[in-house]
């Protein structure tokens, strides 16, 4: 892969409002996507200098979208309303004739990042536009530094606005975005107006129909990030399997040509040195050290790196690793390795979550997999989770499926809604390209064979290589199946999978359908492809406590439990079969979800919300902690 593929970007009107720097030349073989990808990629940005701006922030609700619109639906100029630098109280203080329908900065108070939905018990089900406000003073303007105003991530639609500017807006849920804010930016009483629209449509991704909660709100953090005028925007640093440890560096700012470039790794002493081209970008490469330790689940060791360039240092925590697949093995480190894992929706323990992932929260459910399950390997599904998520699987040394929310039916025949979907890929993508923990990329989730899906899936298989040639692609597929001599039988044969590196299945026989959970084990698997197989998902619900061994029926732990055990001996022989992801380890906010056992909650969990074990627990770490013991 060429580093001018990656770094080929456009920084729209639409996106900054203060330009992040000339746009590059387009070469003539740059892929299609590369316009959509972001202008800042601001890699790294939770390890750079900064101030955070988390903690309360002001909320005010907006069902009607009143700060957009007047009565008559006329598109408002935000900056001279809800967006402007307007101190409601004074205004009206000073003049008695002035008055305003909202007040910002005496609204109601609630922690960020957090989904609204915990602010008050009128926000529960709430789902719609939502304005935020914050004052602050920072100490980050100095000459001769860049700062950037960054989002963690914000679901799912986001407009800026700083001292009463425009600043930008962004779509999709789960993905950083920043926007360079040198300008915009005073000492002292900055007013910084958010609108979060947590709306989904029939073209956004994902649609209105998930099987999850809508966490809408400024769900992960917002900070400012300072850097040097010209700084390290980009850098994806890696072991390929011809042993080499390459590092591609994208520099950004007035002085981004020429200029030099070292990259060292000291515990290895190993310092790669280069210059920029015209468009900031350098791609270095040395063959990796005997003395290099791979990471791996078993031994997650990460480095220490710096990027310098100028006056800019970037230090990061890296593992080198390779993985690959041959035949229907996947291989990490040149060794065959068999995927145990399990899927995980973003959503801390306890009775009232609010997709608050700190450190501590995202630790309680990773331990739960390494050390409860023995699993060496998580799907972050639905959606790309949090960086501190990702970062602690590196550290944790659990390897990773990441994925974006192209779940059920979007629109796959909108060109509108593919760019999106290429959008947050990229932006996914580069957040995470350095994390040894991700090996594989997932553009989606089961979703409905047509032209349409099949064109729009094949574009982002290709951009995912095209943007990391060294991680594997992958998506959750469904399967037909048929009864043949008395046992069910499937044969895998979308028409998606020579695009993938990994095939990938979700299968439910004995949960959904007619099939009986004791002919579960008989199945027959056939696939006409030389690859490896994960089954993505597969699970049946039970609530917490609620027991009946003798009928085993629906909902309890005993069928749940049963239903593991048949599945897992169908799992033993399926000859391709590289790894499991069963569906999923904490019972999960899911409003589809309404009968007696569920109430709101997909109890599909292995563990109840508040983290209790269930019986189904208990299979399946007995069948890892064995694999785990024969590997
Ligand atoms: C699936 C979906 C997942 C659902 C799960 C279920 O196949 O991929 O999002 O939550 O089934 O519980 O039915």
């Amino acid at each position: 892969m060429r580093l001018a593929q990656i770094f080929v970007v456009v920084a729209t009107a639409a996106l900054v409002a203060v330009p992040a720097g000339a746009t590059p030349a387009r070469p003539a073989d740059a892929p299609a996507y590369s316009s959509i990808v972001p202008g800042t990629v601001l890699v790294n940005a939770d390890r750079r200098a900064g101030e955070s701006l988390s903690g309360p922030w002001h909320y005010s609700v907006d069902p009607y979208k009143d700060g957009m619109a007047d009565f008559h639906g006329k598109p408002l100029d935000v900056t001279r309303g809800r967006g402007s630098d307007v101190n409601v109280e004074a205004a009206m203080k000073a003049d008695p004739d002035v008055f305003f329908e909202y007040d910002l900065a005496r609204a109601p108070v609630g922690p960020v990042p957090s989904a609204w939905i915990a602010y008050a018990p009128e926000l529960r089900y709430y789902n719609g536009l939502m304005w935020y406000q914050k004052s602050f003073d920072t100490a980050l303007i100095k000459s001769g530094q860049r700062v950037f105003l960054r989002f963690a991530a914000a679901d799912y639609k986001t407009m800026v606005y700083l001292n009463g500017h425009r600043v930008g807006e962004h779509e999709g849920g789960f993905t950083p975005f920043s926007f360079d804010v040198t300008h915009l930016l005073r000492e002292k009483n900055n007013n910084l107006v958010v609108a979060v629209d947590s709306t989904r449509t029939p073209d956004s991704v994902p649609t209105q129909v998930t099987d999850w909660e809508t966490y809408g709100g400024l769900i992960r953090d917002v900070t400012l990030v300072a850097t040097p005028e010209t700084y390290v925007d980009d850098d994806f640093i890696r072991l390929t399997t011809d042993g080499l440890i390459k590092a591609d560096v994208a520099l950004d700012g007035p002085t981004k040509a020429g200029q030099a470039v070292e990259v060292s790794v000291p515990a290895l002493k190993l310092s790669l040195k280069g210059t920029t081209d015209a468009d900031g970008h350098v791609s270095l490469s040395v063959r990796a050290p005997k003395d290099l330790k791979r990471w791996s689940p078993d031994t997650p060791t990460l480095y220490d790196v710096s990027v310098k360039a100028g006056s800019d240092v970037l230090t990061d925590r890296i593992g080198f690793r390779t993985i690959e697949v041959r035949g229907t093995q996947i291989i990490l480190n040149g060794q065959p390795i068999f995927l145990r894992g399990i899927c995980l929706h973003e959503e801390e323990f306890g009775p009232n979550p609010s997709r608050r992932i700190t450190p501590e929260a995202s630790r309680a459910l990773l331990s739960e997999i390494k050390t409860g399950l023995h699993g060496n390997y998580v799907r972050l599904s639905h959606y790309p989770h949090s960086e501190i998520t990702t970062r602690l699987a590196d550290e944790m040394g659990l390897l990773v499926w990441s994925e974006v929310p192209v779940y059920w039916a979007v629109k796959f025949d909108n060109p509108d809604t593919l760019k999106v979907a290429q959008r947050m890929m990229a932006e996914n993508i580069l957040r995470d390209r350095n994390r040894a923990s991700v090996i594989i990329w997932s553009v989606a989730n089961e979703t409905p064979i047509s032209d349409a899906r099949n064109s729009f899936l094949t574009a982002l298989a290709r951009e995912a290589k095209a943007l990391d040639g060294t991680r594997l692609v992958s998506a959750a597929l469904l399967t037909g199946k048929k009864t043949v001599d008395g046992h069910i039988d499937i044969t895998i044969d979308d028409p998606l999978i020579p695009e993938l590196d990994v095939m990938a299945v979700n299968t439910y026989n004995g949960w959904y359908g007619n099939d009986k959970i004791a002919d579960v084990p008989a199945t027959v698997w056939h696939s006409s492809f030389n690859k490896p197989l994960i089954l993505s998902e597969f699970g049946a619900a039970s609530l917490y406590g609620v027991r009946d061994p003798a009928r085993e029926g629906r909902f309890t732990e005993d069928y749940q439990a049963k239903y593991y055990k048949n599945t897992l001996a169908m799992a033993d022989r399926i000859p391709f079969l590289a790894g499991l992801s069963p569906w999923i380890l904490k019972d999960f906010r899911s409003p589809r979800r309404q009968n007696i056992w569920q109430q709101g909650w997909n109890r599909k969990g292995v563990v109840s919300e508040n983290g209790e074990r269930k019986m189904a627990f208990f299979v399946l770490s007995d069948y890892y902690a064995k694999m785990a013991a024969k590997q």
